[in-house]
């Protein structure tokens, strides 16, 4: 049973009947509808019909509307090797009616294979940059709307210079006429050529994508001609197979980094939608994105720690043959959040940065500095404290923003 359906489990709330809900789920979105169908009954019917394989319901709270799980089974006959026909099933028109959130999807592997998933992976971002086994640490262009070619140019320098192992643009920062991306990416990965050649260390810059999507494919192909080495993609207002068609194009060979811009709309309310760590964790993996970036637990946009480790478990716990994707738990974050960071998250992140690198009393090299310092230091055994005392960068972040214990 399990290799020919995909298992898809929900939360329901307020339905008194809980096995007739499902059965009509089951039955509803595959061959049948609200009213019997002659067709239903056919035997050549039977293939595509879903099943119920689980009803469970959940200890009731006095006063409260009764809540449950369910799990249907749908046939991977009725669907294509992508996520829009695999979502419209288990989860199109359902996604409307009533209380009901997507908790998780299993697919079998027959059709899991059929996914290409990102294409480095977290070795693979870190044999681009030559970097082992230390967090990796990105800096967030920040303040870059309305600034000139030359301006960033320069904003771009100071981060670079402050050692950071990846910059990305701003989410919200898009076709620029004083600044077009095919502009920032040539000069900015010549900066990136620069700092190699003169200190043996890589950077990639993930230039933002958005723009209209009949343009997105060839966009990105111009953009990596032009020596591109990242793509940074607001993939959940286009859509998860823009992300899939993108991360494997063979003509698109560089990293993809996934922005939860808009995610929050279809994860963020305990009854409807689907759950984070599917959307952000296991749907941004096998799309195809090689680091995701999403609410940590700590700074600005929070999100609750389970579900923050929940997400960063789903893009790197093993998944068929799909290599597994970065976590990069991010908003608000400072050097003071590192010690928790890497005892929460472990080594394989990315430690991602705007305000907590441009807002350091130095400048934005010096906010670059502090957090390498802190990684190191945490990375070899010390505190951020015993850091701190030997590095003045560091201590300068730790005065204004303190250290966090939690
Ligand atoms: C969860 C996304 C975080 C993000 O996009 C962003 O720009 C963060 O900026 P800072 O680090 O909070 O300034």
């Amino acid at each position: 049973m399990d290799e020919e359906y995909i298992l898809a489990t929900y939360l329901l709330k307020g339905e008194k009947d809980l096995y007739k809900k499902a059965q009509g789920i089951a039955v509803g979105l595959t061959v049948g509808t609200w009213t019997e169908l002659p067709s239903e009954k056919k035997e050549s019917m039977a293939q595509h019909l879903g099943k119920v394989v689980d009803v469970v319901p959940l200890p009731e709270e006095e006063g409260k509307q009764p809540v449950g799980k369910i799990t249907i089974a749908y046939p991977i006959v009725n669907v294509t090797p992508d996520l829009p026909s695999i979502l419209t099933t288990v989860f199109g028109k359902l996604s409307l009616d009533g209380s009901i959130k997507l908790l998780d999807l299993h697919i079998p592997d027959s059709l899991l294979s059929q996914f290409p998933g990102p294409r480095f992976g977290i070795q693979g971002v870190r044999d681009l940059l030559q970097m082992k086994d230390r967090p990796l640490l990105m800096s967030i262009f920040k303040q870059c709307i309305g600034l000139s070619l030359d301006e960033l140019e320069e904003e771009y320098r100071k981060q670079i210079e402050g050692g950071v192992d990846l910059v990305k643009d701003d989410e919200i920062f898009f076709a620029d006429g004083k600044a077009p991306a095919i502009e920032r990416v040539k000069r900015f990965e010549a900066l990136n050529r620069q700092r190699e050649e003169r200190t043996g260390r890589k950077a990639l810059y993930a230039v933002n994508l958005t723009g209209p999507v009949n343009e997105m494919v060839d966009r990105a192909k111009r953009l990596v001609e032009a020596g591109a080495s990242g793509l940074l993609l607001n993939v959940f207002v286009y859509g998860l197979d823009i992300l899939h068609r993108l991360a494997s194009d063979p003509d698109i060979p560089v990293p993809i980094l996934a922005h939860p811009a808009f995610a929050g709309a279809i994860y963020a309310s305990p009854e409807h939608g689907v759950s984070s760590s599917l959307l952000l964790g296991k749907f941004l993996r096998l799309a195809g994105a090689d680091i995701v970036l999403y609410p940590s637990p700590y700074g600005s946009v929070a999100m609750p720690k389970e579900e923050s480790l929940s997400v960063a478990d789903r893009l790197r716990r093993p998944y068929g043959n799909i290599k597994p994707s970065l976590p990069a738990p991010s908003a608000g974050i400072h050097p003071g959040l590192v010690p928790v960071l890497i005892r929460d998250f472990g080594p394989d992140l990315v430690i991602n940065a705007g305000g907590g690198i441009h807002g350091h009393p130095q400048g934005s090299t010096a906010g670059g500095r502090a957090f390498l310092d802190a990684i190191s230091a945490i990375m070899a055994g010390y505190s951020l404290r015993e850091a701190a005392a030997r590095s003045v960068k560091l201590s300068l972040a730790i005065e204004k923003w303190g250290v966090v214990e939690g």
